[in-house]
């Protein structure tokens, strides 16, 4: 198995940079934007099970969820499930984090999640963390989709790299999740290591005000996972987990943080794995396998494909339809109304993004 020894998990910068960068690092798919269903080995030219092989697709990966062949689903998402609500992502050009970092007068846009940054000057990070406070964002059709799996009792364990906490509003609940680079839920100080509740900390954060701990002072920091930090205790689920799967859907990373990005390989090497991203990744890229199928483009309609394959278009509707009433009583208000509208046409594209 391709994963790094535990013991070494806390030494790793999982955040995406640095070591990491330099051997995930992969050129984009000429047209990549375009939705396309593809054969990872056919598209790279390098093979990956292609030599008289039948292609798998994405035809056949909803057929083996349909028929039940598959049952213990495992999942990977990364910040690209959440640009769709509005978050932006790390890398993407011109729009992820890293390209607006600037405003927050980094020495460079890593510094924001580095611990001598923080302790130097923790304001940026607060800054960077307000926009992401719980309920200015909404979980998006993908989202739902996860929860959908869950409810279908199709969910082994949901994987992600994500700290804004889509995924538990969206109502999957804490036993199936695996917050890889930890939350925003509670925080604990960096002095005397106390734990706090989240409202602790959002009451400062929201008047710009850097939280510390009323004991003893310290700064109080959230449990998101900096550099050099050790990835919560749930993350070694994975051990038990990924040999147990029996098919593997990664969305909306880039994969290029470890050791997060090495479990994609961490499934049988029998064991379909769906990408559905911007852009072919990762090992599905550089070592792509007989059953991988890539579904390039937008993840909320990879997605929506994929639930018109499943027949489960009408399941979907009715979830997002339920949690959103429950997040906006009858979908009274205007803001209310445009979402769930853009929310349950599924055929559009996702208006919600610009609400
Ligand atoms: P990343 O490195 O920024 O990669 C995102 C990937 O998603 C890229 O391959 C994009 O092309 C792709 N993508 C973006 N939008 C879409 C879309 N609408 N449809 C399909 N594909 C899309 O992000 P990763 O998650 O891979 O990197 C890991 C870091 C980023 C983690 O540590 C996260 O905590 C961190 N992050 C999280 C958030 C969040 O919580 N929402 C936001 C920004 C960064």
């Amino acid at each position: 198995m391709a994963l790094f020894p535990c013991s070494a998990v806390p030494a790793l910068r999982f955040w995406g940079l640095r070591g990491a960068r330099a051997w995930t690092r992969w050129p984009r798919i000429p047209g990549g934007g375009w939705s396309v269903s593809c054969f990872a080995g056919a598209s790279s030219d390098t093979g990956g099970g292609g030599h008289g092989q039948k292609k798998f697709l994405l035809q056949d990966i909803a057929e083996l969820i349909k028929t039940r062949a598959c049952q213990r689903v495992v999942v990977m998402v990364g910040a690209g499930i959440s640009t769709p609500s509005g978050i932006p992502d790390f890398r993407s050009p011109g729009v992820g984090y890293y390209s607006i970092l600037q405003q927050y007068k980094l020495p460079y846009p890593e510094a924001i999640f580095e611990l001598s940054f923080f302790f130097h000057d923790p304001k940026p990070f607060f800054t960077f963390a307000k926009k992401l406070y719980p309920g200015n964002y909404r979980p998006n059709a993908t989202h739902y989709f996860l929860r959908l799996l869950h409810e279908k009792g199709l969910l082994l364990r949901l994987y992600t790299q994500n700290i804004d906490g889509l995924e538990r509003a969206s109502g999957i609940p804490d036993s199936k999740l695996v917050e890889a680079h930890g939350s925003l839920a509670s925080a604990t100080c960096t002095t005397c290591r106390r734990p706090y509740p989240g409202e602790d900390f959002w009451a400062d954060v929201m008047v710009d005000r850097v939280p510390r701990c009323p004991v003893c002072s310290g700064v109080t920091k959230p449990d998101i996972v900096f550099f050099g930090e050790p990835l919560p205790a749930r993350f070694l689920l994975h051990l038990a987990d990924f040999p147990m799967a029996d098919l593997l859907l990664i969305l909306g990373t880039s994969l290029e943080v470890e050791p997060f990005a090495s479990l994609s390989d961490a499934v049988r090497s029998s064991v379909p794995r769906l990408l559905i991203n911007r852009d072919l990744v990762g090992s599905l890229a550089r070592n792509p396998r007989g059953r991988d199928v890539v579904q390039l483009g937008d993840v909320v309609h990879g997605v929506k494909r994929l639930v018109e394959l499943l027949g489960w278009t009408d399941d979907l509707q009715d979830l997002i339809q339920r949690e959103t009433g429950k997040v906006w009583p009858a979908a009274q208000s205007q803001e209310g109304s445009l979402l769930l509208r853009g929310l349950l046409d599924l055929e559009q594209s996702p208006v919600w993004l610009t609400l």
